[in-house]
C-alpha cells in the first residue's frame, strides 16, 4: 500500500503541479483526438533523443544502486537498462513509420535543459535516494499522462495507440509501482536533507516534464 508513503505525500502535496505535467493540453489533445500531427512529430523527435540522455542517467542510477550495501533494487533497475535497449529501436521504428529523420534532429532548449539535469546524476556526490525518486517520477509522469490517454472514454487516434500503450501499459504501470516502492524503502531510512534534496527533485521533474510538453507543442 501507498500508506505512510514520501511520494505518495508528495503528488498530493504538489497536486496541481503534478496535473500541469500528467493532463498536459499537449497528451489531453492525444485523448481527445485533436492532436496536432506536427506536433506529435516534434515530441517523437525530441523524445528519442532525451531517451538517449536517460540511458546514461538510468546507468547512474544502477551504479548507485551497486554501490549499496544492500542492493536488492538492483535487478530492477538493470530491467530499466534492458527496456531502453527495446524503446530506441522502438523510436526509429516509429519515426520511419511517421517519415521522421531521426538522423536531423537537434534537441531544442527545454530538452537541453532536462539533459543538464539528468547529467547532474553522474556526481557520485547525489545520493542512490535522490536518483531513484527522480527515476521513479521520470517514469510516472509519462505512465499517468499515456495512461490517461487509453482510458475508458478516449478518442486516440489509432495510429497513436501504440504510443500510449508503450508508456500506458499495465505492465508499465506495475513497473512504476516498483520503482516507487523502493524509493519509499529508501527514503524512509534516508536522512532529513536527502529526503529534502529528494523533494526538490521531484518538484524539478515535474517542471521539466511541463516545459518538454510545451516545447512539443508549440508551433512552427
Ligand atoms: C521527457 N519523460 C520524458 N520522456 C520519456 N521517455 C519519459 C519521461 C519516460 O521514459
Amino acid at each position: 500500500g501507498v500508506e505512510g508513503s514520501t511520494t505518495a505525500a508528495w503528488m498530493e502535496r504538489y497536486q496541481q503541479m503534478y496535473e500541469r505535467a500528467t493532463r498536459h493540453p499537449f497528451t489531453v489533445s492525444i485523448r481527445d483526438g485533436t492532436i496536432d500531427l506536427s506536433a506529435f512529430k516534434r515530441w517523437l523527435s525530441q523524445d528519442y533523443l532525451f531517451v538517449r540522455e536517460f540511458v546514461a542517467f538510468v546507468a547512474s542510477v544502477l551504479l548507485k544502486c551497486c554501490k549499496q550495501e544492500d542492493n536488492s533494487d538492483m535487478e530492477t533497475i538493470l530491467g530499466g537498462v534492458a527496456s531502453l535497449s527495446d524503446e530506441l529501436s522502438w523510436f526509429k521504428n516509429e519515426a520511419a513509420r511517421w517519415g521522421v529523420d531521426l538522423a536531423s534532429i537537434s534537441p531544442l532548449e527545454s530538452n537541453l535543459e532536462y539533459h543538464r539535469f539528468l547529467q547532474s546524476f553522474n556526481e557520485p556526490e547525489i545520493s542512490y535516494a535522490v536518483a531513484i525518486t527522480t527515476f521513479w517520477a521520470i517514469e510516472t509522469v509519462y505512465q499517468d499522462s499515456f495512461g490517461f490517454c487509453i482510458e475508458e472514454g478516449n478518442k486516440t487516434p489509432p495510429e497513436l495507440l501504440g504510443t500510449c500503450q508503450r508508456w500506458g501499459s499495465a505492465d508499465f504501470k506495475l513497473y512504476c509501482q516498483c520503482l516507487q516502492r523502493i524509493a519509499d524503502r529508501i527514503l524512509a531510512n534516508a536522512p532529513a536533507d536527502t529526503v529534502k534534496s529528494a523533494e526538490e527533485a521531484f518538484i524539478r521533474v515535474l517542471e521539466l516534464e511541463i516545459g518538454f510538453w510545451e516545447m512539443s507543442s508549440c508551433r512552427s
